[in-house]
Order: structure tokens, then C-alpha cells, then sequence
């Protein structure tokens, strides 16, 4: 469809295209920055740049993604370790994290991370489709520079970037040898969007504590080049519809059927996350282990379902996290399970299909969502409509540490570092009266359809049109 008038076409800058090679050729990646950005891509026209995943054959057009244009960005072996490797995934990645890792500080890192970044902006410059004039939107911590290196060419657009993950409070932020060159580079776009206020809040403190020439004022800050820029609270959705109708298909039905079976006479916890630190699967685990251990009657009645997509094993601490959980469900399991009887912790570590996540999410009796940090946390929001479409009880225990805690008020707060708690919060969740549990999740599925990721994309690209 061509754009109107007044709808100016959208070019997405991401750390990766949103494309993978399939056997039979090249479609669109399953993610949810894919599903939430690819309407108003397709409606308006437009493009996304993105690293090409080492791989130089990234068609310019793939079947699914329609009239969508892949810009392919090229990175040398060198400049992607430092980069990637290591200044996203092992300086900004636990920083933002609030430190629940030690961020490693290497100047080779940032002067990659600069490179990097410079051949985001040297891909976007040097198309001549993208100098049209177009709404830029920069995403996450990959490209926090990127938004002032298109800043030359502003006459072509307002730009618009988004975090997805946690801002740190500034004492932590102004650790960073380079934190006034982020906060300058972020500072390049119109609009930042944020998850929370209080991450919102975070940048803007960093902004008036870290740079002496920038003046904040309520939510703006006034650039020493004379320009105002609008931090806004934007917080990131799903597509619910589509979740809740594809939580009913006849795939889920007959999975969860097998599961029902499998799990017969137990109550299921259950655990989605990517194999991250981030995540409090520790944690989780060792409040698992103590409720089994002060409560013999529940080690044949209730079973937790592990669920971790492999991530980033080639950093040190996620091999150590994956050994750590194998070792501390192996432990469980070794001390709890009784002759004739399932073991009580399950572990999946992979990747599953939709059909059968959403047979799990039905499944769960109880979700634990216990990041010890996390931007928002898309599983909380996922499990809750999953089970409201398929008119289920389940209850979410979730993390207060999550950007997620600030929209779903009815679910059971935790503090995930309090491993006793943690541990009582599960008991008390298993005991709670069906009718309660039917309202607190009906509350909270009916305020992720209210709010999904198509009115995150809505909101954020009318607030950056609104600046021209
Ligand atoms: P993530 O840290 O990746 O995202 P999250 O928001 O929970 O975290 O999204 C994970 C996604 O992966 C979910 O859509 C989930 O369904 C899927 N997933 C998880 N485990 C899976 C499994 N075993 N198999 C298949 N799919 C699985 C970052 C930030 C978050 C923020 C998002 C979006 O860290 O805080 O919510 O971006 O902004």
C-alpha cells in the first residue's frame, strides 16, 4: 500500500535483519520486534537495516516480509567480537542489568561498538531509497550512537529510538568510561521510549547529572545545539490477538491433551526464559528446592517445567549459568524423586515450537516469572492471555523487578532475591481459590488486549510524527 500524504515511510535499525535462512530458502524471522514492526512497515513502505549475521547472500526482499526492503550491514570477524561479543553483551548488557554480573570495561570493545555503530549509519546514508524523507526508529542497546550519526541528514525525518532494556539508575550508568558518548548519542533522536517511568526517569537523571551542557526540564532535554528531545514511557506489548486464537488451535489442544496426560495428578509450575542471568533462574530453583524440602506431601503433587532457549554460550558466565542449573536440577531431582515416580523438576533446553509453548503456557498452574532484572518480559504477558483464551486459572508469580510488574498489578509480587519468600509466595500461589484466580487473570489479559504491540508501534511512531 502506498503511503498517504502525511504517513512518512519507516526505516527500522536493528542489531539483526529479521530474516533467517530456512532449508528451503531465506523468510521472516519469528520475534516480536518482527510482528510489532511489520504493519506499519508494510502500510507505509519502508526498510530494515540490520547486521547480515555474517552471511553476505541476505536477499533484499524475502516473500514474507512483502514490500519491507532489507539493508544488509556487513561487520569484519574483529569489529563483531568487540562489538557484540563484547561491549553489548559484556559492558551495556549486565550494566543495564543493575550488575547483577560485573560489566568488563575494554577500550577495544567501545572503539568497536563505535565502528560498528558507524556502519549502521554509513548503510543508511549511502542507499539512496533511504534518503526519502522517513521516520527513523534505532532500537536498543545494540545502536545507542547510531541516533546521532543520522542526525547530519535531520532534514530527511524525525528519529525515534527505543531501549529494550532496563536504563540504570545513574550512580551505576556514570561508571561507564563512556557514558556521556551514549547519553549524546541517544540524544541525536527526537523521541526515546522507554518500558517504565522509572527507567524513563533513570536516563533523564543521567542526562542532567552526567552532561554539563544539557538542561532537563520535566521530560525534555534541551541539547546544547539547541534542540528539545522528548523521553517518553512507552512499554512494549504482544500481539495478543493472535496469541490467544493460536492458544485455542487444534495443534495446542491435541499437545496439551499429551501434557494433561503426562502431568496427571500434579500441579505444574513452569519456567520460560532464555538461558540468562537476568532471568533468576537460580534462584527460582533454590526456592523450588526448599519448598519440596519443607514440604514432603507436595514432591508427588507438583511438578516445575524448566523451559531455557540456549543464549549467548560462547560468554563465559552463560556457561557457567547452564552448569550451575543442570547441576541444581539434577540435585533436585537426586533428592526428591521418589521410586515410581516422575522426577519433579522437567528441563527443556531448547527452543520449542509455538504450538507447544502455548500448550504449556495452558498447562501451568502457576507461571513463574522471576527475573532478577528484566526491561518488561513479553512470557508474563503471553502466559496471561494463553490462559484467559483458553479459559484457564493459572496464577503469574511475578518478579517486581520486571518492566512487566508495572502493567500487571494482579498478578503475585515477589522479590526474587528473597529465596524464602520466593519459596512461600509458590506455596501460597498453589492455595489460592479458583474464583480469585479467575479474576486476577481475566484483569490482566484484558489489560495486555487493551494495550498491545500495535499500539506501542502507533503510539511511539505518532509521538515522533507529531515533532516535525
Ligand atoms: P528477552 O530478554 O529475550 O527480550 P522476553 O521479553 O521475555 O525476553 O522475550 C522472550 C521471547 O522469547 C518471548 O516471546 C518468548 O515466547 C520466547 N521464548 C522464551 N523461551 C522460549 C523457548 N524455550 N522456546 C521458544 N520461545 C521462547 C528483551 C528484553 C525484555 C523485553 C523484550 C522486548 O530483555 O525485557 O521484554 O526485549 O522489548
Amino acid at each position: 500500500m502506498a503511503p498517504t500524504s502525511k504517513e512518512l515511510p519507516l526505516v527500522a535499525f536493528a542489531n539483526r535483519l529479521p530474516v533467517v535462512k530456512a532449508r528451503d530458502g531465506w523468510r521472516a524471522a519469528d520475534g516480536g520486534l518482527v510482528t510489532a514492526l511489520r504493519p506499519a512497515l508494510e502500510k507505509r513502505g519502508g526498510a530494515w537495516v540490520g547486521w547480515d549475521g555474517g552471511t553476505s547472500e541476505v536477499p533484499r526482499r524475502v516473500e514474507d516480509l512483502g514490500a519491507i526492503r532489507l539493508h544488509p550491514v556487513q561487520l569484519d570477524r574483529k569489529t563483531l567480537d568487540g562489538y557484540y561479543h563484547g561491549f553489548c553483551n559484556r559492558t551495556l548488557w549486565p550494566l543495564f542489568h543493575d550488575l547483577i554480573e560485573q560489566p568488563a570495561f575494554n577500550r577495544q570493545w567501545w572503539d568497536a561498538y563505535v565502528e560498528a555503530n558507524r556502519r549502521f549509519a554509513h548503510a543508511a546514508t549511502t542507499r539512496s531509497k533511504l534518503l526519502q524523507e522517513t521516520i527513523r526508529w534505532v532500537h536498543d542497546f545494540h545502536l545507542m550512537l547510531l541516533p546521532s550519526m543520522l542526525r547530519p541528514a535531520k532534514e530527511k525525518g524525525p528519529i525515534a529510538y527505543f531501549l529494550h532494556t532496563p536504563f540504570p539508575a545513574p550512580e551505576l550508568f556514570s561508571r561507564l568510561p563512556w557514558s556521556k558518548e551514549l547519553l549524546n548519542g541517544i540524544l541525536g533522536s527526537d523521541l526515546v521510549g522507554f518500558h517504565t517511568d522509572l527507567y524513563r526517569d533513570n536516563f533523564l537523571r543521567s542526562c542532567e547529572t552526567i552532561l554539563e551542557d544539557a538542561k532537563v526540564e520535566g521530560t525534555r532535554v534541551h541539547t546544547s545545539d539547541g534542540r528539545s528531545v522528548l523521553a517518553a514511557t512507552h512499554p512494549i506489548s504482544i500481539d495478543a490477538q493472535e496469541f490467544a486464537s493460536a492458544s485455542t488451535q487444534p495443534d495446542v489442544e491435541r499437545e496439551l491433551k499429551r501434557l494433561r496426560t503426562q502431568f496427571e495428578g500434579r500441579k505444574v509450575l513452569l519456567g520460560v526464559d532464555r538461558l540468562d542471568y537476568t532471568k533468576g533462574i537460580r534462584h527460582r530453583l533454590k526456592a523450588v528446592e526448599l519448598m519440596f524440602e519443607r514440604n514432603p506431601s507436595l514432591r508427588r503433587k507438583v511438578s516445575l517445567v524448566q523451559i531455557a532457549v540456549p543464549s549467548r554460550d560462547d560468554v563465559k558466565e552463560y556457561r557457567d549459568l547452564r552448569s550451575d542449573v543442570e547441576g541444581e536440577v539434577g540435585r533436585i531431582n537426586g533428592r526428591f524423586t521418589e521410586p515410581g515416580h516422575p522426577v519433579p523438576v522437567h528441563y527443556l533446553y531448547r527452543s520449542v515450537p509455538l504450538h507447544r509453548l502455548l500448550a504449556y503456557y495452558r498447562l501451568a498452574d502457576v507461571a513463574l516469572v522471576t527475573p532478577l532484572k528484566d526491561g518488561m518480559n513479553l512470557v508474563a504477558k503471553e502466559f496471561v492471555v494463553a490462559q484467559a483464551a483458553g479459559s484457564g486459572s493459572g496464577i503469574l508469580l511475578l518478579s517486581e523487578f520486571t518492566g512487566a510488574a508495572q502493567e500487571l498489578k494482579q498478578a503475585i509480587m515477589c522479590n526474587p532475591f528473597d529465596v524464602e519468600g520466593l519459596a512461600s509466595h509458590i506455596e501460597d500461589a498453589l492455595e489460592i481459590p479458583e474464583q480469585q484466580r479467575r479474576d486476577r487473570l481475566s484483569a490482566m489479559a484484558g489489560s495486555v488486549h487493551n494495550h498491545d504491540v500495535f499500539d506501542w508501534t502507533n503510539e511511539m511512531i505518532s509521538d515522533v510524527e507529531g515533532m516535525t
